[in-house]
């Protein structure tokens, strides 16, 4: 059986699929999306994921045109009916079609697509590289929007310089990757930038932040300056793809000792253990 993917209620071919030419997603990247990971056959905090489907698009005046739970059924029958093993899901919803112009009409009907990807290998985890980057995002970056022009570019800087993210910075102030959530840990103190409009709330930091007070682990939910991060014991970033992978060079300087810390470990091998 060919692959499917979900359009509105209906699972269909890609092909079958027709975007209209003025829809504000297209046109405006008037919509909001989430990126959920499938383990073994099972979704990763898939609740998580819909609730904030539903904040992103709710902070945009975007009303979803099904319930979480009508999503939820549909998403588990789309990855079900892909067989999807281990993978992610990724599913955007637009506010839909209308002649172009910038204010929104009172009402709208939105477009829900969402698609599977089944990985080949899994992502990668092993030690990175990043740079640092002024953060030129507009001032909801709690919101996960379809514009994604800043983090885009940052992404493309850094892969031109061939390290594996560009960490933002507003003024001296690390905010986030330009695709992750980053920490760093000093004298066992694990820091990272409070959940505020300046960042986007990873599910994935989430859960960090739960295993590291399991393991007993101080936690100061502060932002910290570049240079703390240079000087810190260890550095890492989080995403739903690469769960928590340490970064061990930023601007080209060396933390810690320039390897994956202990903390790093023990958190990334307790957030593997909830996987089922
Ligand atoms: O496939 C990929 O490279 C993915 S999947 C999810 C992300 C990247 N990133 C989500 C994200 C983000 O875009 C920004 C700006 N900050 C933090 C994150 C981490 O969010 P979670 O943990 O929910 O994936």
């Amino acid at each position: 059986m060919s692959v499917l993917i979900l359009f509105n209620q209906d699972l269909i071919t890609r092909e079958q699929a027709t975007i209209d030419i003025e829809d504000r997603g297209y046109q405006f990247g008037d919509g909001v999306y989430e990126v959920i990971r499938i383990y073994n056959g099972s979704f990763f905090e898939l609740e998580a994921h819909l609730e904030r489907l539903e904040r992103s698009a709710s902070e945009i005046k975007i009303s979803l045109p099904f319930t979480q739970k009508e999503i939820q059924e549909k998403i588990e029958q789309l990855a079900a009916a892909n067989r999807l093993h281990s993978g992610h899901v990724y599913m955007q919803v637009t506010r839909g079609v209308a002649p172009r112009n910038h204010p929104f009409p009172a009402k709208s009907d939105p477009v829900l697509v969402a698609y599977t990807k089944e990985y080949e290998k899994e992502p990668s985890r092993a030690p990175g590289k990043a740079i640092f980057m002024e953060d030129i995002r507009w001032l909801r970056c709690d919101i996960k929007s379809l514009n994604l022009l800043g983090n885009v570019l940052a992404k493309q800087s850094a892969t031109e310089q061939n390290v594996d993210e560009a960490i933002f910075h507003r003024g001296d102030l690390v905010t986030e990757g330009s695709s992750t959530n980053v920490f760093i840990v000093k004298n066992n103190i694990l820091y990272t930038h409070p959940a505020n409009n300046f960042i986007l709330e990873g599910i994935t930091r989430r859960v960090i932040l739960s295993v590291a007070s399991e393991l007993g682990i101080q936690i100061k939910e502060e932002a910290f300056t570049k240079q703390e991060l240079l000087e810190s014991d260890e550095v890492f970033i989080s995403s739903t793809t690469q769960e928590a992978r340490p970064i061990v060079e930023v601007d080209g300087r060396q933390i810690g000792n320039g390897k994956e810390g202990e903390i790093t470990s023990s958190l990334h091998a307790k957030f593997v253990s909830r996987l089922s």
